[in-house]
């Protein structure tokens, strides 16, 4: 399957999963699909037959409300049956709508309370070090996420450590739970707030494929610091009606008409 086919497969399975519960975080889960599809096909030196091995690379989704996007990917890529994503939040599921590591295959940090994730991807990445493995710890935080004060005790010691084994993605879709982020709390410069902070820092279309490929080799290659990687996201991309829907799209319903409309536009 290729990137393009991967990324909308992607994006039907996330829907298929919120369907499931009928209603939840579709804004914030369609916004970094095509990043994972970028990660979990190029990048992310992982094991589906064996989630927990010593050495892999780890996907921190910090900002874990995401989880829906998460699962499906990992699903698509065998970590645990594609009937799992109809379980989403029902009793005694494998799939919380926020992500646990204690719960799902593939999951490698449980997160939900936003602004922790780069504080445990610091962790990660200093034993990763100390173990000699040769693994990246990828972080996807939101653009609101950043307004929680411990990010910047995260990146404030990711530099001190020179942790360059890890790259932290911004999803940047300039809107929170209620409000855009620039009325609410603004976070920009982020990319400027990163550099100053000690980080190597790019800035990209996070609905590019090249683009986030070439941003996450370049920050492969720079040895010495850590990264950021900021993404200029729409919440809802990549069906029109939930591209459109404005601030509800945070969280929202996905009817059995919805569902049908956006697998019909995802064809
Ligand atoms: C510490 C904490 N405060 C509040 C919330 C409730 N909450 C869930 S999602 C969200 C909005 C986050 O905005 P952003 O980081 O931009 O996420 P995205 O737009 O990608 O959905 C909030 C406030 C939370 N999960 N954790
Ligand atoms: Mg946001």
């Amino acid at each position: 399957m290729d990137i393009v086919q991967f990324s909308k497969e992607i994006r039907r399975q996330t829907l298929r999963c919120i369907h499931s519960q009928g209603s939840g975080h579709v804004g914030g889960s369609l916004s970094i699909v095509d990043l994972l599809a970028v990660l979990y096909s190029k990048h992310m030196r992982v094991d589906p037959s064996e989630p927990r091995k010593a050495g892999r690379d780890k996907l921190v989704l910090s900002k874990g409300h995401a989880g829906p996007a998460l699962y499906a990917t990992l699903a698509l890529k065998g970590f645990f049956p594609l009937e799992w994503l109809d379980t989403l939040n029902k009793l005694g599921t494998r799939l919380p709508s926020h992500v646990n590591i204690n719960l799902t295959p593939g999951v490698d940090m449980t997160a939900g309370s936003l602004g922790q994730g780069l504080s445990c991807a610091c962790g990660l990445a200093l034993a990763n070090k100390a173990k000699g493995y040769d693994a990246t710890v990828y972080v996807i935080t939101g653009d609101g996420e950043l307004q929680e004060g411990q990010n910047w005790e995260g990146a404030m010691f990711a530099a001190n450590k020179k942790l360059d084994n890890i790259i932290v993605f911004v999803d940047c879709n300039r809107m929170q739970i209620d409000g855009y982020t620039a009325d609410i709390m603004n976070v920009e410069n982020i990319q400027a707030k990163f550099e100053a902070f000690g980080f190597a820092t790019q800035r990209v279309n996070g609905h590019d494929f090249d683009a986030l490929d070439k941003a996450i080799c370049i920050a492969k290659s720079q040895k010495g610091v850590a990264h950021c990687i900021v993404m200029d996201t729409v919440k809802g991309k990549g069906v029109s009606f939930y591209e459109t829907m404005g601030l509800g799209v945070h969280s929202t319903a996905v009817t059995d008409e919805q569902y049908k409309l956006a697998l019909e536009e995802l064809e």
